[in-house]
């Protein structure tokens, strides 16, 4: 037998650290570069709390690699999204059928630490402060310089990149070989802000606004503020605070980042569409003027892989807009993908690397457009009429005939069927639901009988593994 190659990761953020400990877990000799200092020592991005939600296909990734249990026991449940109307109205719309059917709020930070304690007790030798400069395919060696700036060569052995959406990695191997690359930038840009726990909030502006325990609001949601063209979305931290991102175009008429440049503008623009938001972000001028404009863009590759020797991974490959909250989720999903084909043939990397993009890019694609679409649909749909009454009928035949419907959202967000599978039945779905809405408004009026009669006959049954 061929022993197990040795294998160099470009990056230690969430992908890179579950991928090594899953490849350390197949006996590979896995070695560890990432830009940045330990976080564990350093601290993360200076102590703030930016959090994700973890669904699924992420839990599935990590439960293979023994760190479900531990990872939940820091994450905060989350039933559904919890639509804010500019009136000051809030509904939640559950993501699921009932509690089995939640997402779940982790922080980055401590995600990411315990990634990386996970993947070292495993085996794995991370460098941290170690930041890859540039490759030399031809004599197989990278550059790496420290944070003083001083550089040294290093002999990878088979070379991966989870160096994320600015993937050094990818530049090299596309300078030697062009990937096809394809950026696509929304246009959009995000800043966090931060609502502190209840105790540091006015006790009557706590309880009026939901919350419960340490929470200002509603503790097992997503919150969403909808306004059309740009949004609020905030997620609960374990602490009792949440974690405030703000969607707004980059640039052009008023609102864009562009027209709020300070904190006296932007203050002005949430007095007047976030009123009830506001008040709960006693640090706001401070958290505007401080934290930076994130910008978003979907990437495209043609090829994620220079025939056995170097391979992308999780953001570096295929980074998407985070609307429909599936970056890290896909990217875990990649790490077990990976880990199989290269643990089945260990000796044959172009052939696992070869195979990982052909399974793998088409459910990027299909995640890359859902997430798009889930724009308009969060900032835009969530409170329109017709898209609440597509919702509600949907509900009811997924009630009806579960083996026949289920929402794309359900597809994507609980189950492990391909994404490329959920865009294509949830297009099936959709046309159907608009044909039996087509001559009423309304989602009771429509003959549930006959809807069910017109699912069966022209869709296939859902495949049988839905949860597995
Ligand atoms: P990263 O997390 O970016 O990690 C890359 C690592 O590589 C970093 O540690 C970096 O320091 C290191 N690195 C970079 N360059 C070099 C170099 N030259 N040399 C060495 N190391 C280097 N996903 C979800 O599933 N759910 C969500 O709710 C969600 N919300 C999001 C909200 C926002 C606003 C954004 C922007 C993204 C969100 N995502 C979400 C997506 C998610 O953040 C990414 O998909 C995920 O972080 C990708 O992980 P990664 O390891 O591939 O890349
Ligand atoms: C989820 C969970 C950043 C972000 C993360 C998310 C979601 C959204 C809107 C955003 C999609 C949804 N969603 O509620 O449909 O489900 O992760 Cl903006």
């Amino acid at each position: 037998m061929t022993q197990a190659p040795r294998i160099t990761l470009i990056g230690g953020g969430l992908v890179g650290a579950l991928l090594a400990r899953q490849l350390a877990q197949h006996g590979f000799a896995v070695e560890v570069f990432e830009k940045r200092p330990d976080p564990r020592r350093a601290g993360f991005l200076g102590g703030r709390s930016i959090n994700l939600a973890l669904a699924e296909r992420g839990l599935q990734a990590l439960r293979t690699a023994g760190l479900a249990d531990e990872v939940l026991r820091h994450a905060v449940m989350m039933r559904g999204r919890m639509v804010h109307t500019p009136g000051g109205a809030s509904t939640l719309q559950r993501y699921g059928v009932d509690d089995s059917e939640v997402i779940w709020s982790v922080s980055r930070g401590a995600l990411n630490m315990l990634l990386l304690d996970a993947a070292e007790a495993t085996g794995v030798r991370f460098h941290f402060g170690q930041s890859l400069l540039g490759a030399d395919f031809d004599r197989c060696r990278i550059r790496l310089a420290d944070e003083a700036g001083s550089t040294r060569e290093h002999a990878p052995g088979l070379l991966i990149g989870a160096d994320g959406a600015g993937s050094a990695l990818r530049a090299a191997m596309n300078a030697y070989a062009p990937l096809g690359e394809h950026i696509e930038p929304l246009g959009h840009g995000y800043k966090e802000l931060e609502i502190p726990a209840a105790e540091a909030l006015p006790p009557a502006l706590a309880q009026q606004a939901g919350g419960a325990d340490r929470f200002a609001l509603e503790p097992h949601a997503l919150h969403i503020w909808p306004r059309g063209g740009y949004m609020c979305i905030a997620l609960p931290n374990a602490e009792g605070s949440f974690t405030v991102t703000l969607f707004l175009p980059a640039t052009g008429a008023h609102p864009s980042f562009a027209t709020l440049p300070d904190a006296a503008t932007a203050r002005a623009f949430f007095a007047a569409d976030f009123p009830d938001l506001l008040p709960l972000i006693p640090r706001f001028d401070a958290d505007y003027a401080e934290h930076p404009v994130g910008t978003l863009s979907t990437l495209y590759l043609d090829r994620w892989h220079l025939d056995g020797r170097a391979l992308l991974i999780g953001d570096a490959a295929h980074a998407i807009v985070p609307f429909h909250g599936q970056g890290m989720n896909c990217g875990f999903e990649d790490t077990v993908e990976l880990t199989r084909l290269l643990a089945a043939t260990p000796g044959d990397s172009a052939g696992a690397f070869a195979e990982f993009q052909r399974i793998r890019q088409p459910n990027a694609n299909a995640i890359a457009a859902m997430a798009l679409e889930n724009y308009v649909e969060m900032r835009d749909s969530v409170a329109d009429p017709h898209y609440l009454a597509k919702r509600a009928l949907g509900a009811k035949l997924a009630g009806r005939i579960p083996g026949h419907y289920m929402a794309r959202y359900r597809l994507v967000t609980f189950t492990h069927l391909p994404y490329a599978y959920a865009l294509e039945r949830g297009r099936a779905q959709d046309a159907l639901l608009e044909e039996l809405l087509r001559d009423t408004p309304d989602a009771d009026a429509v003959d549930l009988d006959a809807a069910a009669r017109l699912i069966q006959s022209t869709l296939a049954p859902l495949p049988d593994s839905r949860h597995g």
